[in-house]
């Protein structure tokens, strides 16, 4: 089933090729000293991302269809929500510890610690209410890689405006894309054993759940840029270049500066 058709593609048989596509439990594998300074703390969540992104890509492009689009769209995309995927498996992994937030097996924090590094304390509280709202709901896996998906997807549909006849046939791409995901979320939810209007309610909290992730995103984009300006978050590896020499444009708008 490798090379199936995206428009020829089950939701099920979609959203176990999503599901293959996740990435690999992510150690950091540092001797965290504690207790944690302002530097050290952000240091470790930094390493941890740079990490995290490399997989980020290789699980974007293993999503169906994602590298027929436009390599500008691709970028785009990433680029817009990468911060609101790694938010989302955040909360993903810290569904069964209230209170904690299981950056890796071998990272945990819970709110307090975050009383070293300024300003982190809000954005740890509001990935908190995200995480227990995703407990309430009982959030499944399937439905996770769902909406994880989605938010790659939907990241750039309002700010993308398509010119070219190319840029066009991307968008149009990646909208059915889209309705793939949309189509993969509803089957997973029907699985559930719940009734019509039940099914309807649902799909409607876990989106709504996304302009939560979406607003605790733009909050932690806000404070990265002000640790940066403090010089807390040193250069983050090569990963920024190296993505960078891979654009057209070699612009990078969503870097905090
Ligand atoms: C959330 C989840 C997670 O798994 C890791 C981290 C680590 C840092 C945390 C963040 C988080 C939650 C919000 C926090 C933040 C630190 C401060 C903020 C707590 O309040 C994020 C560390 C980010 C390090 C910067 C990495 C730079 C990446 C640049 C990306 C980019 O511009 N492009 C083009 C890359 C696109 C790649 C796919």
């Amino acid at each position: 089933a490798k090379h199936v058709h995206l428009s020829a593609m089950s939701p099920e048989e979609f959203i176990s090729r999503i599901m293959d596509a996740e990435p690999p439990e992510i150690y950091l594998m540092e001797d965290l000293k504690k207790p944690f300074t302002e530097a050290s703390m952000m240091m470790s969540l930094t390493n941890l991302a740079d990490k995290e992104l490399v997989f980020m890509i290789s699980w974007a492009k293993k999503i169906p269809g994602f590298v027929e689009l436009s390599l500008a769209d691709q970028i785009n995309l990433l680029k817009c929500c990468w911060l609101e995927i790694l938010m989302l498996g955040l909360m993903w992994r810290s569904v069964d510890h209230p209170g904690k937030l299981i950056f890796s097996p071998d990272f945990k924090l819970n709110r307090e610690e975050g009383q070293c590094v300024e300003g982190i304390m809000e954005i740890f509280d509001m990935l908190l209410a995200g995480t227990s709202r995703f407990r309430e709901l009982k959030l499944q896996r399937e439905e996770y890689v769902c909406l994880k998906a989605m938010i790659l997807l939907n990241s750039n549909l309002c700010t993308s405006s398509p010119q070219t006849a190319e840029e066009l046939e991307s968008r149009n791409k990646l909208l059915r894309l889209l309705d793939s995901v949309i189509d993969a979320l509803v089957w997973a939810i029907s699985k559930m054993g719940l009734t019509t209007q039940q099914q309807t309610l649902r799909l409607g909290h876990l989106t709504m759940l996304l302009s939560h992730i979406r607003h605790v995103s733009n909050k932690g984009m806000d404070h990265l840029s002000t640790m940066k300006r403090k010089n807390v978050v040193l250069v983050y590896d090569l990963l920024l270049e190296m993505l960078d020499a891979n654009t057209s444009s070699g612009s990078s708008s969503s870097q905090p500066s």
